[in-house]
């Protein structure tokens, strides 16, 4: 028999899990593969502030030399945030860091494995995986969803990013039985924009209200994540029309530069930061607080029906 995984916690997320407190997983690969050092680094600990402030504990999940980690001190952050040759596991490959003793950090996807594995039903990002421009041909969507549809946890996110097809992003949820839920409004959010121009499937205005949602779900039974969608900030907005013409000259750099499978979303987000002058980095960041306020929000809710 093969022995259950082990995950190395650190004493806050041990204590608040066994006291049934809210807690809130984190990924890592927005700060290995997402954002550049050292802004990656503040915006990890600055997204753990934020988490504590709400009065819930944050979980960073990643893996260190073969070890799954569910909280990392500032240390572990600041060695991960300038690591280089660092895995971007999903799904695929998140067994073979642990079973090669490699160091990887976790996408949506093998984040929603490990915080469910943990015992953690909420986790927090800047955007999910999904279907990409031109899958019709590169067969590229995301293993996120997939996972959003097999593994129950509630994944808070600002949607999907506008270099993916949000369309066939949100056609290829509802195929697979994800309800998304945007956040106080009608409209879909697209990561750097409030509004993506689309209708979203489901809306919800409070943290009880999603709290609720859950639990109705889970008395059905059989359920798979779910993705809430919450728009970021007005303040902190860049407009969808000034994103687009940045987005177009992305994609053409990829399609010119060959660029596939893993590479894709990383290589994206890089040409984009530098495309917008740093400005998406600085939307980026603020999305990704917003969205951890909530989940913490979220996580208590879900904490208080227990008891
Ligand atoms: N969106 C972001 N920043 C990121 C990612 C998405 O704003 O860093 C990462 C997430 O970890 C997501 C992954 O799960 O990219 C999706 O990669 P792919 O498209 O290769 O599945
Ligand atoms: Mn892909």
């Amino acid at each position: 028999m093969t022995a259950p995984i082990r995950i190395e916690k650190t004493p806050e997320v041990a204590e608040a899990l066994s006291l049934g407190r809210p807690v809130v997983a984190l990924e890592s690969t927005i700060i290995t593969h997402g954002m550049p050092w050292p802004g990656n680094r503040d915006m990890a600990l600055e997204v753990e502030a934020a988490i504590r402030a709400e009065g819930a504990v944050p979980a960073t999940i990643a893996v260190i030399e073969g070890k799954l980690h569910a909280g990392l001190d500032e240390a572990a952050i600041t060695k991960l945030a300038r690591a280089k040759d660092v895995m971007k596991l999903s799904r695929a490959d998140f067994a073979y860091a642990l079973a090669e003793g490699r160091t990887g950090a976790t996408t949506v996807a093998a984040t929603m494995m490990a915080a469910r594995l943990a015992g953690i039903s909420v986790f927090a990002t800047g955007g999910i995986g999904g279907v990409h421009q031109g899958a019709s041909e590169s067969f590229d969507i995301s293993a996120d969803l997939d996972e959003l549809a097999r593994t129950p946890v509630i994944v808070v996110s600002a949607g999907a990013k506008a270099i993916l097809d949000i369309p066939k992003t949100l056609e290829a949820l509802e195929t697979r039985g994800v309800p998304v839920v945007a956040y106080g409004q009608d409209a879909m959010p697209a990561f750097w924009s409030r509004d993506s121009g689309l209708k979203a499937p489901l809306r919800l205005d409070a943290p009880a209200a999603i709290a609720r949602f859950e639990h109705a779900r889970r008395a059905l039974g059989g359920h798979g994540g779910m993705l809430v969608a919450n728009p970021v900030p007005e303040a902190d907005e860049i407009p969808a029309g000034v994103m687009k013409i940045h987005i177009e000259t992305a994609l053409s750099r990829a399609a010119e530069q060959r660029i596939e499978a893993k590479a894709v979303t990383p290589f994206l987000l890089g040409e984009i930061l530098e495309l917008t002058g740093g400005e998406s980095l600085r939307t980026n960041i603020a999305l990704v607080l917003n969205n951890a306020r909530l989940a913490a929000r979220i996580a208590a809710a879900l904490a208080a029906e227990r008891t």
